[in-house]
């Protein structure tokens, strides 16, 4: 039986520009069929029998409370988070990519968010945590855990991305995974208080422009932010895709600077101190720039630009024959919503709009897809991400012409997928 969905994606949809009528509706569907299940028989010869049943369909399961804390079954084993052991001297300042070839729609499960670590993961005891807001205030306040879940309190979805985020393919393509190239970023549903809440009741004095957000770990991360952002969309979170946040993620408390590079969202948040300056100086633990071509560096790049990445097919997961098939993908921009994703399956030379699904938020992961019929032919795959203030996502050549090869962070350019012959996919630039 066909899926009752492909019905209404075949019937409303322009498959490399023919019209679909009901003909070629049955024709797709056949082909679909076939195309998905390896070894299928064809869409119409009826099954001679329904299949027996097997082992699990003949006995009780496992009861209630069998696992008081859930876990994703057993044969599910291979999604997990993954580093890459010779990126980073040691485990404790490093990075693991969150496996977006497995995970579906746009928030990243708990226990697959990625992780970026400067000092390792503290285990904090929450009531032994303090946050301190200090500095051109008028009531410096040292609040506990229990005074921070007082205040009104706000749920939000937003990704968060590190600016290193396909780094590594500066200069060439060099990894081929859709994991390691793009899994630098995940996206949850935060809850805490807005920071502009906690501001107001330490009183913001009027020569303060800048924040600087400090974190417990060993590393005692810490970064400078406008004033003006804090007051904005800033948020102090207590939980994450509605339990407490993850150590991993900053429990008990961490910063969500909504669309702004990884890095300023600082996890294990201890203090907020306010001032007429950014402390990009020594007291700046940590600092993020861009090397130009010229030798000079841009500093305080926070913005995440708009970007997309086709997650199927993607060289973990293949094409398994000619046929119909729905190219699925995440698109995101920190300068709030995403407006249109648009697809190639020739490299760029011609595009297709690419569906967007409900919902489309604001500094959140944005789901789209596009039928395809694909003729077993070679094929360059692509997505192009444009965000509602017209900003389009650059090629990785479009990107280089600007700023050279040197730098590490926001390299937002477009990813190319190669199809082989075989469905194989490999991960290419394009001159
Ligand atoms: N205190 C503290 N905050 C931190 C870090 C850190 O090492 N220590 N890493 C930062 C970086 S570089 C990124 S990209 C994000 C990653 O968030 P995640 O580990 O929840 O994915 O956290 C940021 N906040
Ligand atoms: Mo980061």
């Amino acid at each position: 039986m066909r899926p009752s969905s492909w019905r209404s994606i075949s019937l409303s949809s322009n498959v490399a520009g023919t019209p679909l009528g009901r003909r070629s509706f049955l024709g797709l569907g056949a082909a679909l069929t076939g195309s998905l299940a390896i070894g299928a028989k064809p869409a119409n010869a009826a099954p001679a029998s329904p299949p027996a049943d097997a082992p699990w369909s003949q006995s009780l399961g496992a009861g209630v409370v069998d696992r008081p804390y859930g876990r994703p079954a057993d044969t599910e084993a291979g999604v997990i988070r993954r580093n890459v052991p010779w990126l980073t001297a040691g485990a404790e300042s490093s990075v693991s990519f969150s496996p977006l070839q497995d995970l579906h729609g746009i928030i990243t499960p708990n226990g697959l968010f990625f992780e970026r670590y400067h000092a390792g993961r503290p285990d904090i005891d929450p009531d032994q945590h303090r946050l301190m807001i200090h500095g051109l205030v008028e009531r410096p306040l040292v609040l506990t855990m229990k005074d921070i879940v007082r205040f009104p309190s706000t749920s939000r979805i937003h990704f968060i991305e590190c600016p290193a985020n396909g780094g590594m393919e500066w200069r060439a393509a060099q990894v081929n995974s859709l994991q390691f190239n793009h899994g630098m970023i995940s996206c949850a549903e935060w809850t805490g208080v807005r920071l502009s809440t906690l501001l107001d009741e330490v009183g913001v004095r009027k020569e303060a422009k800048w924040a600087m957000v400090e974190g417990a770990d060993g590393a005692h991360m810490n970064r400078s932010l406008t004033l003006d952002k804090c007051l904005d969309d800033c948020l102090v979170v207590y939980a994450q895709n509605g339990e407490a946040l993850r150590p991993e993620q900053g429990y008990p408390l961490r910063l969500v600077v909504p669309g702004w590079e990884g890095n300023v969202n600082i996890k294990w948040l201890r203090r907020i101190k306010l001032g007429d300056r950014p402390w990009f100086s020594r007291e700046e633990t940590s600092k993020y720039t861009d090397l130009m071509p010229d030798g000079t560096s841009r500093g305080f790049t926070w913005l995440i630009d708009a970007k997309s990445v086709i997650t199927f097919p993607c060289p973990e997961k293949p094409l398994t024959g000619p046929g119909l098939y729905e190219i699925r993908g995440l698109a995101w921009t920190g300068n709030g919503k995403v407006k249109r994703v648009d697809v190639s399956t020739d490299g760029g030379v011609n595009w297709q709009t690419a569906r967007l699904h409900e919902p489309v938020l604001s500094k959140a992961l944005t789901k789209f897809t596009l039928p395809w019929q694909w003729d077993g032919q070679p094929a360059l795959l692509e997505s192009r991400a444009i965000d509602e203030t017209g900003y389009v996502q650059p090629t990785i050549a479009q990107l280089r012409t600007q700023r050279g090869t040197n730098s590490v962070y926001h390299n937002n350019s477009i990813q190319t997928w190669q199809i082989k012959p075989d469905g194989s996919v490999f991960d290419v630039q394009l001159a």
